[in-house]
C-alpha cells in the first residue's frame, strides 16, 4: 500500500469518500465528512432516500442535520446515488454504515454488511480504504468481511489495501451536537492504516481518536460499552421489582446511592429499546458461542430488560383494581412512543411492547406523544392533543419521559375527571409528594400510593 500517497489525500482534503448507507448513521456521517471539506458520495439501495436527499430532503430528525444537508449541496461536496459501482470507482475511502439488525431468533443478521462488502471486493483497487462504522461483533471484521474483501478483489490485505472500525457512538437525537464532542476508537488492519484513519478522523472532528491495536477491539470497545449499560439497567431493573415488594421507593435509594463518587446512576423503565443496546449483546452471544463459552451475566441483563413491559402491565392491572376496575373495557391513556425521552424513533420501543399486551387484554388505548402528534404509528393512531387522549381515561401510563410530560398539570386531570385517575409512571418522573391526593399513582419500583 502507498501510505504516503493516502496520507497526503487525507492532509490535502483531496481524499475522496464514499458512504454506503444513508440513513440515521450513514447519513450524519457523509455530511460531517462532506462538511469537512471531502468530496464525498453518499450511497443507499433505496432509490427514494437518495432521490430526497438529491431534493434536500431527509426524514432523520436530527436537530442541525437539514441545514448541513442543504449547505454540502449548496457546496457541491456531495451527491447522493444508488450506484455503488460508480461510489467504488470514484472512491479512495468507503465507509460501512448500513444495518446489522438482530432477528425474532436473536440471531445477529449481517447480509447487509457482507452484501457491501463484496460489492466492494469485486471492484476494489489498490490503495483503497474499507472503514466499517456499523454495529458488529468482535471477530466480523477480521473473519468475515476482510476475508469477504480478499476473495473477491484477488487483493492483499495491509499489501494492497486496508480495513478499519470506527465503530458508531451517535446518541440518536444529538448526533450533530455530540458529533465534537464524543471520542472515536480506531482500530485498524494494521498500525500504518489505523494511524491513517486516526489522521483522517480528526481532520472531520474535534472530539479524541483514539487508536486501539485491531478493528476487532475497536468493535469489542463499542459492545463493551453499551452491553456494561445494558446490565446495569438490567440491575436497576431488578431492584426496582424487589423494593416495590419491600415498600422502598427505587428512585429515592438512587438518589441516595448517587451521593457516593463511584456509583453511576441508572434507571429502571418499562424496558430497554432503541437500535443499539437491544441488539449488541447478541453479538457478543455470538462470538462466545463460537469459543465454547456462554455468557451468563450478558443474557440475564437482557431476559430481566426484556421482561419490564409485563411488569409494567401488573402494575397497571393491580393499580386498575384497587379502583375496581379491570383492563378490559378500561379506557388507557399512554404518554408516549419513542423508545426514549424527546425523541422521534420507535425502534424496538417498549412502550410498543406494552399496547400489544394492553391489546391482548382487550383494553381501549388512546396515545400521545408530542413527537408523533396525529400519525398513525405501526397501525397505532396518535391523538392530535393530551387533551384528547386523556378524554375519559381510566388509567394514565407514561412509557415514555419526554420532557413535555414532567409539568403535566395532573391537578386541573383529577378536576376535570369526574372519577379517580389512575397514574402508573413506568420512568418514575413524578414525585410522589407533589402529586393531588385524589390520584392512585404507581411507578416502577415504588409501591403504590393509595388515595
Ligand atoms: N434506559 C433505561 N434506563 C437508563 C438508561 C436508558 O431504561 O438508565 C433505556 C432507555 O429508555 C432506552 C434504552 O434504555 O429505551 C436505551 O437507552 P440509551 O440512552 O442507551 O439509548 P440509545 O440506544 O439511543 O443510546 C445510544 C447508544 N449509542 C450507541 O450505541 C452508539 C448508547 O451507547 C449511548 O450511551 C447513548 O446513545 C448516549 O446517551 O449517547
Amino acid at each position: 500500500m502507498d501510505i504516503a500517497k493516502i496520507n497526503n489525500l487525507i492532509e490535502n482534503h483531496e481524499l475522496k469518500v464514499a458512504v454506503f448507507g444513508t440513513g440515521r448513521i450513514g447519513l450524519p456521517t457523509a455530511l460531517m465528512y462532506a462538511k469537512a471539506g471531502y468530496k464525498t458520495i453518499g450511497v443507499d439501495i433505496n432509490e427514494n432516500l437518495i432521490r430526497d436527499l438529491r431534493n434536500k430532503k431527509t426524514f432523520i430528525d436530527e436537530p442541525g442535520l437539514p441545514e448541513i444537508l442543504s449547505e454540502v449541496i449548496d457546496r457541491n461536496l456531495i451527491e447522493f446515488t444508488i450506484d455503488f459501482e460508480y461510489a467504488i470507482k470514484n472512491s479512495n475511502v468507503m465507509i460501512i454504515c448500513v444495518p446489522t439488525p438482530v432477528n425474532q431468533n436473536k440471531i445477529p443478521i449481517f447480509t447487509a454488511i457482507e452484501d457491501v462488502a463484496k460489492k466492494i471486493g469485486i471492484l476494489l483497487r489498490k490503495d483503497q480504504i474499507v472503514i466499517n462504522e456499523s454495529s458488529v461483533s468482535p471477530t466480523t471484521i477480521e473473519t468475515l468481511i476482510i476475508p469477504i474483501i480478499e476473495q473477491n478483489s484477488n487483493l492483499k490485505i495491509n499489501d494492497d489495501f486496508g480495513v478499519c472500525s470506527c465503530p458508531e457512538r451517535a446518541d440518536p437525537g444529538n448526533i450533530v451536537d455530540n458529533w465534537d464532542k464524543v471520542a472515536r476508537i480506531v482500530g485498524g488492519s494494521s498500525d500504518d492504516v489505523g494511524k491513517m484513519i486516526v489522521k483522517l478522523y480528526h481532520n472531520i472532528s474535534k472530539a479524541e481518536i483514539v487508536q486501539v491495536s485491531t478493528p476487532g477491539t475497536a468493535n469489542a470497545v463499542k459492545l463493551t460499552e453499551n452491553i456494561f449499560r445494558d446490565v446495569n439497567i438490567a440491575l436497576m431493573n431488578e431492584f426496582a421489582v424487589l423494593y416495590e415488594k419491600l415498600g422502598i421507593d427505587v428512585k429515592e435509594v438512587i438518589r441516595g446511592s448517587s451521593t457516593k463518587y463511584n456509583f453511576q446512576p441508572h434507571y429502571p423503565g418499562p424496558g430497554v429499546g432503541g437500535p443499539c443496546l437491544p441488539a449488541n449483546s447478541y453479538y457478543i452471544i455470538k462470538d462466545a458461542i463460537n469459543v465454547d463459552y456462554i455468557p451468563f451475566m450478558i443474557r440475564v441483563a437482557r431476559e430481566i430488560n426484556d421482561r419490564m413491559p409485563a411488569v409494567v402491565m401488573e402494575l397497571i392491572q393491580n393499580a386498575l383494581n384497587f379502583t375496581h376496575k379491570s383492563l378490559k373495557g378500561s379506557i388507557i391513556t399512554v404518554l408516549g412512543l419513542s423508545y426514549k425521552a424527546n425523541i422521534k424513533d420507535v425502534q424496538i420501543s417498549p412502550a410498543l411492547k406494552v399496547i400489544q399486551l394492553l391489546n391482548e387484554k382487550q383494553a381501549n388505548i388512546q396515545i400521545w406523544d408530542p413527537y408523533y402528534k396525529g400519525e398513525n404509528v405501526l397501525g397505532y393512531p396518535v391523538g392530535n392533543s393530551l387533551e384528547e387522549s386523556l378524554q375519559n381515561t381510566d388509567c394514565i401510563v407514561v412509557l415514555t419521559d419526554h420532557k413535555e410530560f414532567y409539568d403535566i398539570d395532573l391537578k386541573k386531570i383529577q378536576k376535570n375527571m369526574q372519577k379517580t385517575v389512575v397514574l402508573v409512571d413506568s420512568r418514575n418522573i413524578y414525585e410522589i409528594s407533589n402529586l393531588p391526593q385524589n390520584i392512585v399513582y404507581c411507578g416502577v419500583g415504588r409501591k403504590i400510593r393509595k388515595i
